[in-house]
């Protein structure tokens, strides 16, 4: 078994909703079993200003699928709940889940970047990250706590716990 992290993130057709049903559907994926979940937080937009803001929560799952499988499971709930995938970069979205981490893997393919290339940018990844496991290091040796510690908060704030 590996240990995953899956990042969810929704700001179109009652977000709080999506991604309430997006853990649901993470539960269910076969092999595999979700063993934290985050709060869900109330953030402001990365990229396109014009859009509403977000919510986001992180996730741990371990699972026996490979990361390309865990991908196209993912990208079949992100199918599910309605998502068309259009090429607006960082536009608004019904459901977004994003590969965080796959174990201490490090994997550079055509469809699959992991550790996720924002990972470290982002507040509404690394606060939720710190708060399901603050001892968390990365492949490259960098620490989740101290990494959330030196982020802009940005307004990110717990929606729900
Ligand atoms: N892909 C590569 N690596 C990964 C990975 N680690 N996990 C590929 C998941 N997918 C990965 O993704 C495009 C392709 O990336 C996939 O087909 C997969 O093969 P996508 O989900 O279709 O496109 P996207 O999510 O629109 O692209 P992008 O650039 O990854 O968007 P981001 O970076 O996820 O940004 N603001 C707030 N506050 N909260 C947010 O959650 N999210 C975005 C989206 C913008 N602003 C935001 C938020
Ligand atoms: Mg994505």
């Amino acid at each position: 078994m590996i240990t995953a992290y899956i990042g969810l993130g929704s700001n179109l057709s009652d977000p709080v909703m999506q991604i309430h049903h997006a853990i649901a559907a993470v539960k269910k994926i076969d092999n595999s079993k979700v063993t934290s979940v985050s709060s869900i937080y109330f953030s402001r937009p990365m990229g396109p200003q014009d859009q509403p803001d977000y919510i986001n929560a992180v996730l741990a799952i371990e699972t026996n699928l490979s990361a390309i499988e865990l991908l196209n499971t993912l990208q079949a709930i992100e199918t599910e709940a309605g998502r068309v995938r259009k090429d607006n970069r960082w536009g608004a979205r019904i459901l977004d889940l994003d590969i965080l981490l796959y174990g201490n893997e490090i994997i550079k393919s055509q469809r699959l970047t992991v550790p996720h290339y924002g990972l470290k940018l982002r507040e509404f990844v690394l606060l939720p990250l710190a708060e399901i496991a603050a001892d968390l290091i990365l492949p490259d040796g960098d620490n989740i706590l101290e990494l959330s510690q030196g982020i802009d908060k940005n307004g990110l704030k717990v929606y729900s716990s």
